[in-house]
């Protein structure tokens, strides 16, 4: 079967979109640091929208931080790739052409940051995930003792992580007089605007505080808000859309119809006219930020470790079982809501409706598994700020609890039926060592866990609330298992 390409663009179906710009001529503006599927499905989409309607010098050249795989999906595909957007009844394909050239950074690490300090980029946008910001999350400071870290303040020239990648560009463009670009952060990350600018500084001020001088009057850290929901592709939808196409894509990637991206406008050196397409460009990020972190991604950890616990794939099939249903609806009602207010003219019960129909769509096999990966990376922002918030206010917390209790569960590293989960996580180890140290007790399991200063800080070890609520539901999944837990108290 012949592959999806320059020379074979002009094969695909009618009904298929495909880039109406002349894609020989597109200059590259824009490197973007771990090209997943979410940065195909999110950023690249909108910057392919601007260049549809109108050109400009926003082509992307994509960049992996580890593996080739990307690189080896789409360089004998010309950087092209096929979007497919499914709702529950509906599907529709569009090739993108935004993706001018993959690199994979060890291959050549001062080749990639060559490219970044070229003059013609102006803006360095990364989804990295939570834990490329090589930071505490419970404190936001650059950890220093992390080995990226420590490698790439002795190698600055030849970087890892991605903090070393752009320091190591922002210095070659200091000294040849080239004006800064914009770090545009777009990962899952309350303020990520400024958790990239604090990791940078820190890190710049160990480099030369002339640098680090040039970095604060120079660059500009604009935080973001995304929101899309992308499954890793599987081989089925591969075998999907070659059938539609009529061609072989290594690197499509199949999201859901919603999307949304708020922007604060704070560009250092230019920008897309991202909000003639669809973008919103504001002054403040972090109300929307908390909504969405709040509502969605707490919603969606808590469903993926209880979901898995109780022997869900899918977050659909999850989303099929009424009490988890009633679940999500009382955290959205009296736990995560309560915390946040929406901004003037934003609905927010139709906004909450809308995620739990979004959750609910069968056309994405969006997996439990993947959503539990980096719990560690993850639970600060999502659910215990939120504790936090409710704790001072005495407001319910008891699905914050048992979110936190399916993950320390899950964390242990066996399931319900005795047999081995696969828990990617940078503290793993700790996690499982921090379970395993409580012989099966489940009270000792949550101190044992909940005193992992890196995820709970030090004050949640001194909430007897929190420490009481989480062991219960705790004890109650390994008496009953999580299923029979779950729907004991939110089943009809
Ligand atoms: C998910 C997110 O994998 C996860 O942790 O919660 O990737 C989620 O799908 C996106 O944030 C939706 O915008």
């Amino acid at each position: 079967m012949k592959r999806l390409n320059n020379e074979t663009l002009g094969q695909v179906p009618a009904s298929v979109s495909t880039p109406n710009y002349d894609r020989s001529a597109l200059k590259a503006g824009i490197v973007h640091l771990g090209i997943g599927a979410f940065h195909r499905a999110h950023q690249a989409f909108y910057t392919e929208a601007v260049l549809n309607q109108f050109g400009g010098d926003w082509g992307i050249i994509g960049c992996s931080l580890r593996s080739p795989t990307v690189r080896e999906q789409l360089a004998p595909q010309d950087g092209l790739y096929t979007l497919v957007e499914r709702s529950s009844d509906s599907e529709k394909l569009q090739i993108v052409g935004a993706v001018k050239a993959v690199m994979v950074g060890p291959e050549d690490p001062s080749a990639l940051v060559a490219v970044m300090a070229d003059p013609a980029i102006k803006i360095v946008s990364m989804t990295v995930t939570e834990k490329g910001y090589c930071h505490d999350p419970a404190t936001g400071n650059l950890n220093l003792k992390n080995p990226d870290i420590q490698h790439d303040l002795e190698n600055l020239n030849k970087p890892r992580s991605a903090i070393g990648y752009l320091v190591s560009a922002l210095k070659a463009r200091m000294e040849a007089g080239v004006p800064s670009f914009t770090a545009l952060s777009c990962d899952n990350l309350p303020n990520n605007g400024q958790v990239l600018e604090k990791a940078l500084h820190q890190f710049a001020e160990q480099v030369s505080p002339e640098l680090a001088q040039w970095i604060r009057s120079n660059t500009t850290f604009p935080c973001t808000m995304i929101d899309r929901i992308v499954p890793a592709t599987t081989d089925d939808d591969r075998q999907h859309v070659e059938e539609l196409l009529g061609l072989r894509d290594e690197g499509t990637v199949f999201t859901e119809p919603f999307t949304q991206w708020v922007i604060e406008d704070n560009f250092a050196n230019g920008r897309p006219a991202w909000e003639e397409v669809g973008a919103q460009l504001v002054d403040e990020v972090e109300i929307f930020e908390k909504i969405k972190l709040r509502l969605l991604n707490g919603a969606h950890s808590a469903l993926a470790y209880s979901g898995y616990l109780a022997g869900f794939d899918y977050v659909s099939e999850v989303m099929a079982e009424p009490a988890f249903v009633k679940m999500v609806e009382t955290y959205h009602a009296r736990e995560a809501g309560e915390t946040v207010s929406a901004p003037e003219g934003f609905d927010i019960e139709f906004y909450k409706g809308q995620l739990r129909d979004r959750f609910r769509n069968k056309s994405l096999k969006h997996r439990t598994w993947q959503i539990a990966m980096d719990g560690s990376q993850k639970l600060p922002q999502r659910l215990l700020h939120t504790l936090r918030d409710q704790l001072q206010g005495a407001g319910h917390i008891d699905i914050i609890t048992l979110g936190v209790a399916a993950w320390i569960r899950y964390v242990s590293g066996v399931d319900e039926k005795g047999q081995p989960i696969e828990v990617s996580d940078p503290l793993a180890d700790t996690l499982r060592a921090a379970c395993d140290s409580a012989k099966g007790d489940p009270a000792a399991m949550v101190k044992a866990v909940v005193s992992i200063k890196e995820v709970f800080g030090s004050d949640l070890i001194n909430e007897p609330v929190f420490v009481e609520s989480t062991t219960r539901w705790l004890t109650s999944f390994y008496d009953k298992g999580v299923l029979a837990t779950v729907r004991e108290h939110f089943g009809e």
